[in-house]
């Protein structure tokens, strides 16, 4: 392993940690004498506690690199320059306040109460390590008991979920009966370095921010580079704040980060402005990077020697060190025992954290999925005890049936929240003072009612931005609340990639299980429409969802099973896909009643369907496809061919046992779905089979899928492209000749 900036500070450390006041000018000392106090707030002891922080971050810093050198670790990156402001934030929040930070955040972690020890854990990929049970690689910090939320690695992704959960926590004293996670007056810390202002999503969030008031604090860190790329080459005009001033209700604050009383004071006086609900702050922090990006780069092949040393010049630990003599808060002695206590304190940890047994490799995909049927099921019998669902026995469309489930959910599950694009009735003017419009209720009338019904906190409209709709979601469902959201076709849940399968569909699984953000994420799919649908507005593309450990997917084909799908999905505890089928919407269906079925149905994760019992022939299938397989073995068994279909509306978990079960009743087997053939759900399903050495030897298995291209403009360009009833009998007689 090459460990390149591992030199980089490392003298000026060590003399440091000898002499406190050396590597500095002490410019400040002069001020001083005339002073009384160095902080009208900060006591000598808090001061002090700030100088320890900063130096423990320092220490650890470079005791990672040691660490690495010595073969038990294998990454880091690194807080140095930045202590100064990151200990001073973590003294001016409170300890309930919500951490949503990145991976330089070192010294903020470490003021919240995070040990050095608990840090190295996840250095050495250990089993005990905190954060990420030795997952996640080094320095990416969660602690569930101190408020710190487990971070990923795709930089500016916290931004979006961060918000949402500053604004679940403004909601949750009107909201949340039982009170959630973190108070209701918490104010929520997130944090991001200059260069990756240049994110859309970082936008996102901060435009979402602003528009719910939200109470959150995002510290931009502006350290001048993104690893090796000058914040000049980055940012129009070279100046990251220009960029925000002049958005309308944004705070911003613009402060020096090496300085650690006006950082303390800046961001007391962002927090107090958060909880005083006046919205958010930005806070951009100029600080340094005294080391390398990371311990893979070496900062000496980009910046001159002459600017790295002009930046030691300013080093906070340092200037700090000379403040606290100056201001007499302590003496040269007294910084030298804290210097050489946290030095003791490093040594001992690393050599501890090397003899912890790593991370456990027989469970190593543990955590991925939360499904519990003891618990999901007790949770939802309790919810529905005494009560009768207000639409059973009647006869309803699909779209119908996904209405009332909702309606009725949101009546006995008050935590779920809900949005998306149009979803709403109306705007939340228009729906005080105009009672005689209809509303709109989403594009395909699904949610029509709702917002009327349980109010515009519960049930509101989104701006056309997915992957604030997903990741804000993520924020809400950390607070408590339990999310149904809406993404107005499958085709547009792309914009959202990042937040569902980075942020959402690894949280559980990264943080060890201790973070978990279960929601249903409502989207119509699919064509059949005739031609009306078309490019862009006709996806099934489920493969690519069923690809993240994480996810769980389902489609309902008939009225009945919407119904009973979308209860047990709200109630898995699961991060679950709801695709909706909206060729059948408002189609009637042959094969199963349409009677609205009763609280005791619910198509639990993992359960399916079989229609008929022939054993000639046995298709697999799932949503739109259903119908048309339907109609196949309709025709097929006037030639005397006798089928059986199998529909699957858990996509994942798979029902594997009633898979199997068909193939070796009926040894033939037709996988039918409208996904792509090329890695899509089809293939998921074929392997089910192939996993089972004695079926795969036994069973002839066919696929039809959709051709490998996007679903064409008009009834021609769909019809060459999607399956439909009569490939269907084509495929079952080559398969049965
Ligand atoms: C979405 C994403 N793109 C790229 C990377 C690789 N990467 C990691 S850190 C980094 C630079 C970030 O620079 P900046 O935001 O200025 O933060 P700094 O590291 O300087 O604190 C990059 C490109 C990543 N982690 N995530």
């Amino acid at each position: 392993m090459l460990v390149r900036s591992m030199d980089i500070g490392l003298d000026r450390l060590t003399k440091f940690l000898e002499d406190p006041l050396t590597g500095h000018k002490g410019s400040d000392g002069d001020g001083a004498r005339v002073r009384p106090r160095f902080h009208p707030r900060l006591t000598a002891g808090d001061c002090l506690e700030i100088y320890r922080i900063m130096v423990l971050s320092r220490q650890l810093d470079h005791r990672e690199l040691t660490l690495q050198k010595q073969m038990q670790a294998w990454f880091s990156i690194f807080c140095a320059g930045k202590e100064a402001v990151l200990a001073a934030a973590g003294k001016a929040l409170r300890p309930t306040d919500p951490i949503w930070s990145y991976y330089r955040d070192r010294a903020l972690c470490l003021m919240r109460g995070m040990t050095a020890r608990e840090m190295l854990l996840q250095a050495v990929a250990a089993r005990e390590d905190p954060s990420s049970s030795g997952r996640q690689m080094a320095d990416h910090w969660g602690h569930v008991e101190k408020a710190i939320v487990i971070q990923a690695s795709p930089t500016g992704a916290q931004c979006v979920p961060a918000v949402g959960l500053a604004e679940a926590v403004a909601k949750t004293s009107t909201l949340l009966k039982e009170g959630g996670r973190f108070p209701a007056d918490a104010v929520v810390y997130t944090s991001l370095g200059d260069g990756t202002t240049a994110e859309g999503e970082f936008y996102e969030a901060v435009r979402a921010a602003i528009l719910s008031r939200a109470p959150v604090i995002i510290h931009l860190e502006d350290d001048g580079y993104g690893i090796s790329v000058p914040v000049t080459e980055q940012v129009p005009g070279g100046d990251l704040m220009a960029l925000f001033r002049g958005w309308p209700n944004l705070r911003c604050m613009d402060i020096d980060g090496c300085d650690v009383r006006g950082s303390y004071d800046a961001f007391v006086e962002a927090a107090s402005w958060c909880r005083a609900q006046r919205g958010p702050v930005l806070i951009r922090s100029r600080v340094l990077r005294l080391m390398s990006h990371s311990s893979t780069d070496d900062m000496r092949k980009y910046r001159t020697a002459a600017e790295i040393a002009i930046d030691f010049e300013r080093d906070p630990i340092p200037r700090f060190a000379h403040e606290l003599v100056a201001y007499g808060v302590a003496t040269p002695d007294e910084l030298l025992r804290i210097n050489r206590e946290v030095e003791a304190e490093v040594v001992a940890a690393a050599e501890d954290v090397t003899r912890r047994p790593k991370t456990d490799a027989q469970n190593i995909a543990s955590w991925a999925f939360r499904w519990d049927p003891p618990t999901a099921k007790a949770r939802y019998a309790a919810a529905v005890r005494d009560r009768r669902a207000d639409a059973a026995g009647k006869k309803l469309l699909l779209a119908d049936a996904l209405s009332a489930v909702l309606h009725e959910l949101m009546e006995i599950e008050p935590r779920i929240v809900m949005w998306g694009e149009d979803v709403a009735d109306l705007s939340r003017e228009y729906l005080r003072r105009h009672a005689e419009l209809k509303g709109k209720g989403g594009v395909f009338g699904i949610t029509h009612g709702l917002q009327r019904r349980f109010g515009p906190d519960r049930v509101a409209n989104a701006p056309i931005a997915e992957a604030s709709i997903v990741g804000r979601a993520i924020g809400h469902a950390l607070q408590g609340f339990l999310p149904v959201v809406e993404i107005q076709f499958r085709d547009y849940l792309n914009p959202a990639w990042q937040q569902l399968v980075d942020q959402a569909a690894t949280m559980s699984w990264r943080s060890g299980g201790r973070f978990a953000c279960p929601m249903v994420i409502r989207m119509s799919y699919g064509g059949y429409l005739g031609g009306a649908g078309a490019v862009w507005h006709s996806e099934a593309a489920c493969g690519p969802l069923l690809h993240h450990p994480g996810l769980r997917v389902c489609v309902p084909s008939n009225a009945r099973d919407a119904a009973g799908l979308m209860r047990a999905a709200v109630f898995s505890g699961e991060i679950v896909l709801y695709m909706e089928p909206k060729a059948r919407y408002r189609r009637p269906c042959e094969y199963a009643p349409e009677e609205y079925p009763a609280f005791d149905e619910v198509l639990w994760p993992g359960m399916s369907r079989t229609y008929g019992d022939g054993k000639d022939l046995a298709i697999l299938t799932y949503g739109n496809t259903a119908a048309h397989a339907w109609d196949a073995l309709k025709n097929l068994a006037r030639e005397g061919i006798r089928g059986r279909m199998v529909d699957l509306p858990w996509l994942s978990p798979l029902d594997e046992e009633a898979i199997k079960a068909a193939a070796d009743v009926c040894g033939r087997v037709l996988i039918v779905d409208e996904d792509r053939r090329t890695c899509g759900a089809g293939a998921a399903i074929a392997d089910v089979l192939y996993r089972d050495r004695g079926l795969r030897r036994r069973v002839d298995v066919e696929r039809l899928a959709a051709k490998d291209c996007r679903v064409s403009y008009g009834p021609i360009g769909e019809r060459a492209v999607l399956p439909h009833a009569e490939d269907i009998i084509e495929a079952a007689r080559t398969l049965l000749s």
